[in-house]
């Protein structure tokens, strides 16, 4: 049976259902509420609002196809051995990873701000990839589950699309994967990134991925 073609662009994205995955990148309340690490670098966090509704209906679309879920949360241990002091020092947040806020110690493993949003609340058997950096592969073993499950192209969507996003579908591309990048599942707090962030990975004839909407990958489900 041919697999599922989702109308991307630059061009129609297969995805077989057994060696596809939907990736959720760090859709933690640290970047999503009020009084999270997000806020803290300044940043409106309203503007990663709009990201939940259509995520919440594409995962569940996902999981009623029996497609791998993987979810992603970046932080650190709580000593901090694994944030480099390059990243503690960086910009001039009101207060730095590791300071205690009203979400619990900024972007600190454990802690509640440091979890995903309960709309999209892992289920019990999807991975949840703890990861210290920007990208998912650095510092994981990501590379190795996705070997493991077969899994040889991925959804991405979360937050946010020019930072973590981005850098998980460069990494992606470098090791050989195949990525589709889901439009109005993925969000940035700045309007001009969001859109342009989009144009990056689909340019030149898709120069480190695709993109298309939620409504056209649902679509293509079974
Ligand atoms: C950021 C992320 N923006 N998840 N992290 O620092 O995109």
């Amino acid at each position: 049976m041919s697999a599922p073609l989702v109308p991307a662009e630059p061009s129609p994205f297969p995805v077989p259902l057994d060696s596809t995955a939907l990736v959720i990148i760090d859709m933690q309340r640290d970047f999503l509420l009020p009084g999270g690490f997000g806020e803290t670098l300044g940043n409106d966090v309203d503007q990663l609002a709009a990201v939940v509704p259509p995520l919440v209906t594409l995962l569940s679309a996902a999981r009623a196809a029996g497609m791998t879920v993987i979810h992603t949360r970046e932080g650190h241990v709580p000593d901090l051995s694994d944030c480099p002091p390059a990243k503690l020092r960086r910009g001039k947040p009101s207060i730095r990873i590791g300071d205690d806020g009203p979400l619990g110690r900024i972007l600190v493993r454990g802690e509640y701000g440091h979890d995903i949003v309960d709309e999209l609340a892992p289920l019990p058997g999807e991975t949840v990839l703890d990861k210290p950096g920007k990208g998912a592969f650095y510092g994981t073993d990501l590379a190795g589950i996705l070997d493991r499950a077969g899994i040889t192209r991925l959804i991405v969507t979360g937050v946010t699309t020019e930072v973590c996003v981005h850098t998980t579908v460069r990494e992606a591309n470098d090791r050989g994967y195949d990525c589709l990048v889901v439009s109005d599942c993925v969000g940035s707090y700045f309007p001009e990134f969001q859109r342009i962030g989009l144009e990056m990975i689909k340019a030149q004839g898709g120069i480190f991925g695709w993109v298309a909407d939620s409504a056209a990958v649902r679509a293509a489900l079974p």
